[in-house]
């Protein structure tokens, strides 16, 4: 329903991003993405390169005198470097053949990496030919798409947050969930994180891996404020809210692992301690989770609790101090792979990526449930969802079962 599509690598002339489907008369600027683009380049811990590129934008198509069409949007961000550093990577990442290699092929493939298994699928002894397009790179085009469909939710209410729970062995207590009213003091944190002990722990921690030209993995956590009951659905595998926010936070470069509420503790846990008790809010009209370990999701649906998940980003395998053993592709010999300019830690950032996945999966079961061509359409939608639900038999005036008969509450 809303899809998009990137196209670029890290060191060619530019990132493009398409998307399509949002709906006409969403309010879009350049600074809005230069914004988020900024929010990505954030944190302690990344390579000299975050400090020169500074993600030139261009809004392409798609977007008529401060609004969205209904149309594609696409989006350019120019790599600056390409354009200030023309001997090195103009002709080292030129279309045309006879600019040629310019420099000796990368033939010692990183472990961890896309690397050898790019190069043995695609057939290139150049492990730049996988790299420039395996990079993290490509999230700056993700964050654009995620940009616009976090400013579409916006007009639902739904926001999107995400903070930093560990780094390397440093862990924040947990905490209840944060709020997009924390956001700014988690973005003004150097690896945001909103606890100043554990962040201070963190920054140490990459200090001490920078030291030894190590590189450092980490947790970050990601919360959906506002989001209605009733996004995903149980009918299918593939219409689950929670596998399509597993796989979306999967594809992130790096990434090994997602929960979703407490995934992984849950499954030590009885059943009795497992899951989250319903309750009745008078005030509200409405049902409540007592606790968030399912983290907004049951049965593939939202629950209308905040959506949370936490995803787990490896240490990146390009490091600045070449230790870990490979084989050149080309003489079989063992060596160790190749040392490449990169960053001790890209956690922080990876928060903002990850907020960006799940403002596009919710965005994209907004669209499935409650379509609309305009901004205002899919609001009213929603408003008459909920009013349904509010005035129907599960709602705060609806005693009766429905069909007659005795109400059955054992399940059957
Ligand atoms: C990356 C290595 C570094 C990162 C890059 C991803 O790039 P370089 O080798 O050019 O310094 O800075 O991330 C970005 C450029 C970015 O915008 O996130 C890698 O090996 O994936």
């Amino acid at each position: 329903m809303l899809r998009f599509l990137t196209a670029g690598e890290s060191h060619g002339r530019a990132l493009v991003v398409i998307v399509e489907g949002l709906p006409a008369g969403l309010p879009v600027t350049v600074a809005q993405i230069q914004d988020e683009l900024a929010r990505r380049r954030l944190g302690y811990g990344r390579g000299p390169r975050m400090r020169f590129e500074v993600d030139e934008v261009t809004i392409v198509s798609g977007v008529r005198h401060g609004r969205t069409l209904g149309s594609p949007v696409a989006v350019e961000i120019a790599n600056t470097e390409w354009e200030r550093n023309p001997e090195k990577w103009q002709t080292e990442m030129s279309v045309d053949a006879s600019d040629g290699p310019t420099r000796q092929p990368l033939t010692q493939p990183r472990p961890g990496h896309a690397d050898l298994a790019g190069m043995q699928k695609y057939d290139f002894v150049d492990a730049r030919d996988v790299l420039e397009r395996a990079s993290a790179r490509e999230t700056a085009a993700r964050v654009v798409a995620g940009t616009l469909a976090k400013a579409w939710l916006a007009t639902l209410g739904v926001d999107v947050v995400s903070h930093v729970v560990r780094i390397g062995d440093a862990a924040a207590p947990i905490g209840p969930p944060p709020t997009i009213d924390d956001l700014d003091r988690i973005d003004a944190d150097e690896v945001r994180c909103l606890d100043s002990g554990a962040s201070a722990a963190m920054i140490v921690a990459i200090k001490e891996a920078a030291k030894d030209g190590d590189s450092l993995g980490g947790t970050v956590e990601v919360v959906a404020h506002g989001v209605p009951v009733g996004l995903g659905s149980h009918v299918h595998w593939d219409r689950k809210l929670d596998s399509k926010l597993a796989a979306a936070l999967m594809s992130i470069q790096a990434v090994k692992a997602v929960e979703i509420g407490d995934g992984w503790d849950v499954a030590g846990r009885r059943g009795s301690d497992a899951h989250d008790p319903i309750t009745w809010d008078a005030d509200a009209g409405d049902y409540r989770r007592a606790s968030h370990r399912a983290g907004g999701v049951e049965g593939g649906m939202s629950t209308g609790e905040p959506v949370i998940a936490r995803v787990a980003m490896k240490p990146l395998a390009s490091l600045n101090r070449p230790v870990l053993g490979t084989v050149d592709v080309l003489t079989k010999e063992e060596t160790v792979s190749f040392k490449e300019r990169t960053d001790v830690t890209a956690v922080p950032a990876m928060g903002v990526v990850a907020e960006t996945m799940v403002a596009l999966v919710l965005a994209d079961e907004v669209a499935r449930k409650f379509g609309g061509d305009t901004v205002a359409e899919t609001r009213r939608n929603l408003d008459a969802y909920l009013a349904a639900l509010h005035d129907g038999p599960l709602g705060p005036s609806g005693t009766e079962a429905p069909t007659g008969g005795d109400a059955i509450a054992d399940g059957g």
